[in-house]
């Protein structure tokens, strides 16, 4: 017991087995400072989130993961209240997890979403948690890939991972996810709402919310123009219907959720059955490794001694234009090799 911990870790948080014990049986504290810890960048914390993860990851994998992602205001925290709630109903727990790497600077969409997902907040078969408050997306990745984990060990059997779509953000939720939706709003137009084409092309499913009152006419027309334009620019593998479905549904109302759902669920069901998901999920492995490995590298690099004496001078070389950036990067790759070996 000798331990020096944070105050925010003691008892009966200092024993690593009873920690997972008691997040294995559901307890929200225990699942709550769990995600904390995993947070956390001070290494002894890193260490011991690296320990307790080890005990959890027999247990987890049993989730459907679904990422979500939609331009700000299309309805999202909405969608995920309502669906949520929906899922619940059915008898699930559902997990709710944040990547917003923009959220420590803004604050809106965390304020907005204590309103916008109030009771599914409040039902003590959800656990809502918002983004971590770190500036790099990589990091706020890392540690969302692994709380994914920790709310599977808890016995969530629903894990959302919403993004509001910043830089590569849909990406990284896409890559550790097994469902992708995106949820589009009714346009008059022909255009295709600025949704970045590479975001269309990962999703697995298209809602087109608000699909109600005056919208329902156009979330209509909306969902029939997306599912032509769609059956133009793809076929993929790993979904029998070979392009996702686009399916108007109201937040608000409710309408179309249940459709919603069915479709995931007949996907995911497909997918397992065919083995598309747990390819989906080793090939994500190999990634995140890999990303990992990027990650270590970059790290050691920048806290060598050799790089650090010998990159101000190097800067400056490429900057007065006497020395390429080709030659300066692999002579300052050069100086941390030799003192790696
Ligand atoms: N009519 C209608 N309005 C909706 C629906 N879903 C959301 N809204 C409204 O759209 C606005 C934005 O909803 P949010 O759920 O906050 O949207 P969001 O995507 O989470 O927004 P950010 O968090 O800012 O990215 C709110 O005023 C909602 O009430 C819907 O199905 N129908
Ligand atoms: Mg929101």
């Amino acid at each position: 017991m000798g331990e020096t911990q944070g105050a925010e870790y003691q008892q009966p948080f200092q024993d690593l087995s009873a920690w997972a014990n008691a997040l294995r049986k559901g307890d929200r504290r225990a699942l709550s400072r769990a995600i904390t810890l995993i947070e956390s960048t001070n290494p002894s914390h890193r260490e011991r989130a690296r320990r307790l993860l080890e005990r959890l990851y027999p247990h987890a994998g049993g989730a459907v993961r679904l990422g979500l992602t939609g331009t700000p205001g299309v309805g999202k925290s909405t969608f995920i209240e309502s669906f949520g709630r929906l899922l619940i109903e059915k008898g699930e727990r559902v997990a709710v997890l944040a990547v917003d790497p923009s959220s420590a600077r803004t604050g809106g969409s965390i304020l907005g979403d204590k309103t916008r997902m109030e009771r599914l907040s409040r039902d003590a078969n959800a656990f809502i948690r918002p983004s971590p408050s770190q500036s790099a997306l990589g990091g706020v990745a890392r540690r969302t890939r692994e709380a994914i984990l920790l709310c599977e060990a808890a016995g969530y059997g629903v894990v959302i991972v919403e993004t509001v779509g910043v830089g590569q953000s849909e990406t990284m939720v896409a890559d550790m996810t097994d469902v992708f939706l995106l949820l589009i709003a009714p346009a008059g137009g022909d255009e295709l709402q600025g949704v970045k084409r590479g975001v269309m092309e990962m999703a697995d499913l298209i809602v087109v919310n608000k699909a109600d009152g005056e919208l329902a006419g156009p979330a209509q027309a909306t969902a029939s123009d997306y599912a032509n334009a769609l059956r133009l620019f793809r076929k993929r593998p790993g979904d029998p219907d070979d392009v996702p479905a686009v399916l108007p549904a109201s937040a608000v109302t409710g309408s179309g959720l249940e459709d919603v759902l069915q479709r995931i669920a007949k996907l995911d069901s497909w997918r397992r059955a065919e083995g598309w998901r747990d390819g989906r999920r080793a090939e994500q492995d190999v990634r995140w490794m890999r990303y990992e490995i990027e990650r270590g590298l970059s790290a050691s690099f920048d806290a060598s001694p050799a790089v650090v004496s010998a990159l101000p001078d190097l800067q400056r070389r490429v900057k007065a234009g006497e020395l390429s950036p080709e030659a300066a990067a692999d002579a300052v790759l050069a100086l941390f090799l030799e003192q790696k070996s």
